[in-house]
Parts: C-alpha cells; structure tokens; sequence
C-alpha cells in the first residue's frame, strides 16, 4: 500500500467532500462554517485502508496497550474492522440500539472485566460520543484509557475527555488541516481565518469546580480571538515580567524569534556557534551538563558573547525536584547555572515548591523561569489535566515565571511568553521524528498555526552543512510566520 502523509489524506477527504467549507448545523445545533463528515468514506475503499493505516500507526507509535478495540458506531465501526482484521485484533462492537433490543447485550464480542479496550473514533468535537461509548464499556466491567480520533475540531474534546481518565490521540487537527488546505489553496485566507476564529469561539469544554458546578462560560479556557498585540505592544504591558520584556524587544529588534539550541559538546563549539548564530537569534539554549570541558571562563564568554548580539542564554535544566534541593542545583554545583544563565526551566512535577526554590536564588538576580507545560516527545504525559495545573502554576509566580515550554499556545494572556522545541522543516509533508521519539514541527505550523512566540531549533540548525545559511531560513520561516499571525488578526 503506498505510504500515506497527513498532508496528502487531507486534500484526498477535501476531494471526496469529507471535508466541506459553508454554514452547516451540529449535533448541537450550532451553525458551523466548517463540516467534516467521514460516513463518505465508505465509498472510497482505497481512502479508508489510508485512514485505517494511519490510526494503526499512531497506535503503535505510542506503544498502546490493549485488549479489544471498539470503534464508536456508526462511522469509526468499518475502521475498526478493517483496523482488526488486518492485525488480527480482538473487537468489541457497541450497541447503539439498546432500547430497540432490550434483552440483548449492550456490548458484542468477548472480553472480560477488567480488560482495558482501545477506542477509534472518526471525528471529535466535544468529545461526548466517545465518552457515551466509553461509559457503556465500563458498565461492562471495561477500560478505557485511550482513544485514536483522525480528525478532532479542536474544541475541547482532548480537555474534556482528559478529565473523564481517557487521553485523545488526535491523528489530523483542525489547525493542520486549515493550514494544508490554505497552502494547497483549497480554500482562502479569509475563509481559513473565519473558522480559527469559530473553533476558539466555540470551545465546548467547561472544566467543573471542586464542588461539581460549572466554571462560567467566560472563563472557558479559550478565549476570545481579539485583535492580537505584536511583541513591541507586549513589551510595554504593565503587568509583564522585566525579562519577557527584554525578550519580547530583543524579538523585534532583531526580527527574530529564533531560540538556537547549542546541544554541542565542547566550548569551544559552543562559543563559535554563540559568535556565528548570535545576530540571527533571540535566545540561545545551553545544555551545560553535555560539555565534555566545562569551566568558568566559558560561562563568563558566553555572557559576554550574548551581551555583544543582545541574546539571552536559556539552560535547558528542566529542574523538578524540591525546592531546597533545586535551589542549590540552580546556583551552586559545578556549573552555578544562577551566575549566567538569564532564564531556566522546570517540570511542574514536584508541585509550587519547585519554582519557589528557583525563585529564592533567581529573582534577585532578575532571571525568569519558563515551566514545562507540554513536551515535543512521543508520548510526552505533559498533557490535558497536567498542562492546565502547569498554567495554573504559572499565573500564581508570574513574578518569576514568564512562559512555557509548550507544542502550542496554551494562554491568551500577552504577558506569558510561548516557546516551542521539536522544530524543523518539513519536507514532503511527512511529520518528521529522530530515533528516539521526538517530533517535529515547521516554523509556519508552531508560529502561524499554534500560535507560539518562539521556536527552538537544534539539530535543524546543527546539522546543517552551512549552519548560518541554517539559522538566516529559520529566523525568516518563524518571523514570517509571526507576521502573517498579527496581520491576519488585525483583519
Ligand atoms: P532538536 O535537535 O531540534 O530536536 O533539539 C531540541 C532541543 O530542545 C533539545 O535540546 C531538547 O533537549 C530540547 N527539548 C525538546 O526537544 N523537547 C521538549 O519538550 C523540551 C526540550 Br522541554
């Protein structure tokens, strides 16, 4: 069977109608200017091995365990089929028509309690189909953890169903799709632009309060697409951390949003990449505990060197144990990370005390700390539930924490920078991985697309024969991108 990329799937189910742009009524009864139907899918065998080959796919890449699969009925339950019969998997068919067969089973198939069933869905909006079916397998004694959607509409499903126990694994986002579709020009900018701004208009997850009650519909998590502030307006907001600041004016002065990722191992590489990449760059990220010969002075030329190009220095330390014990790894040690690193980072793990330590060495000393919210690789649990309290966190020490490491924007807030690893240039639409698991996303999709403020590049930029050439096309890609995001919002 020929390989299948996302990208091609998605102007193949553009073709067959699949996906359709005009003003069509949900389940919900909520006009949509975007309608994604799969039940056509049926009539295009070759297209439905494709789909089925893709959600096989995902599911071994993330290493899923499982007993049975069940596909919620009707669209998903051919997927399912074909899915199971290709790789000989034990199925599980729900019944939708319960009252019609009072007496017969609400679940076909074997299985037994305790078993944990993977779930196939075609597409998700909020994410109630899956949690209906997934409510009837565990009245059957089933468990359900996981489920593999290939297209989510980007509207509180992953969210939603995160706080029920069960991870979405989305296959095609209604991000990417627009982004293909606009660059296949399929469909125009504008036409684009009016459903981003229904999906985050639109979001359908109301997180619950401790006591069961919903949290008003004005503090849903997604808010408002409003015209959006350029990173000189950002610069100058009251309530913004003194280093987002800096970073945020270094960003427009340089027009760069370029964070280099120096994962070298000696200094003097390190330092000639500092020399060379400096102009292009916004940030440079260190991983210190990789050089094979670290001193001092090394620290005290890189300072130097990011004091010469007007860069911050980032070390990649992500801290995640207790407070009193990540306050003398950030400024003690070997490496006294405190003396010259402008910006850490950390896991939110261990809980506030983390950033309270860093805090006490750091804020003093005017640094800032991004806390890791999401991770770029495979399988990363930095997810749902997890990011949100990351969020969380972060609002509460915004004195000292000024962003996130994230795949995507996660706040509205201006004053949170966003920063995102895992970058690199597509080539051919397939999403492209390294041999350990991490991911990799263009520029335009992190910037343009997800709406983050900056991209991290290592091996993109390393690995280049002409490393400078390398960082010129990245810097251009991500700005570009950043300039097409805040033209389109002022539209
Ligand atoms: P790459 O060569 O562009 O894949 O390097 C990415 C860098 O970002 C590397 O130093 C990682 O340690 C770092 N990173 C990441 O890739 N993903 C993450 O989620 C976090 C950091 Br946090």
């Amino acid at each position: 069977m020929e390989e299948v990329s996302i990208d091609s799937l998605i102007l193949k189910l553009h073709d067959v109608n699949a996906v359709k742009f005009g003003e069509y009524k949900l389940k919900s009864g909520l006009l949509t200017p975007i309608y994604i139907d799969l039940r056509v899918l049926v009539s295009h065998p070759a297209l439905m091995n494709q789909v089925a080959k893709l959600i096989y796919q995902r599911v071994q890449e993330e290493g899923l365990q499982f007993d049975s699969v069940c596909g919620v009925p009707y669209t998903a339950l051919p997927l399912a089929t074909i899915i199971c019969s290709t790789h000989e998997l034990p199925m599980l068919i729900r019944r939708k028509e319960a009252k019609d067969y009072g007496t017969k089973r609400l679940v076909e198939g074997s299985f037994q309690a305790g078993d944990t069933c993977l779930i196939i869905e075609d597409t998700v909006t909020s994410g109630s189909s899956i949690l209906e079916t997934a409510e009837v397998l565990n009245r059957e004694g089933l468990k359900v953890t996981d489920a593999v959607v290939l297209m989510d509409r980007e509207q509180g499903g992953v969210e939603m169903l995160a706080s029920h126990g069960i991870r979405l694994l989305p296959i095609i986002s209604m991000f990417k799709l627009l982004s293909v579709l606009l660059e296949a020009e399929r469909i125009d900018a504008q036409t684009a632009q009016s459903v981003r701004k229904f999906i985050l208009d639109n979001n359908t997850y109301r997180p619950k309060k401790e006591n069961g009650s919903e949290v008003p519909a004005s503090k849903k998590p997604c808010v408002e697409l409003k015209r959006e502030l350029g990173y000189t307006d950002r610069a100058k907001l009251p309530n913004i951390h003194p280093l987002a600041s800096k970073l945020l004016s270094i960003m427009e002065e340089k027009q760069s949003n370029l964070c280099v990722s120096a994962d070298v191992t000696s200094s003097e590489e390190l330092l000639q990449l500092a020399e060379s990449l400096g102009p292009k760059i916004c940030m440079l990220k260190t991983h210190i505990d990789i050089l094979k010969d670290y001193s001092a002075p090394c620290s005290q030329k890189l300072q130097a060197l990011a004091q010469e190009h007007n860069f911050l220095i980032f070390e990649d330390r992500k801290f995640a144990d207790i407070g009193n014990t990540v306050k003398h790894q950030y400024e003690g040690g070997l490496y006294q990370i405190s003396s010259w690193s402008h910006v850490v980072n950390a896991h939110a793990v261990p809980g506030p005390g983390v950033v309270e330590g860093l805090r006490a060495v750091g804020k003093p000393l005017g640094h800032g700390c991004l806390l890791i919210a999401q991770m770029s690789s495979r399988g990363s649990l930095a997810t749902g539930e997890y990011t949100k309290a990351a969020l969380e966190m972060a609002e509460q020490y915004s004195d000292f924490v000024f962003g996130f490491i994230c795949s995507s924007k996660i706040t509205q807030k201006p004053e949170f920078i966003h920063m995102t690893p895992g970058v690199q240039m597509q080539t051919g639409g397939k999403l492209k991985r390294d041999s350990f698991g991490q991911q990799y996303t263009s520029p335009e999709e992190v910037v343009y697309t997800k709406g983050s403020d900056v991209i991290i590049v290592g091996r993109g930029i390393l690995q280049a024969s002409d490393r400078l050439k390398a960082a010129e096309l990245y810097r251009k890609s991500g700005w570009d991108a950043y300039a097409k995001r805040v033209s389109q919002s002022a539209q």
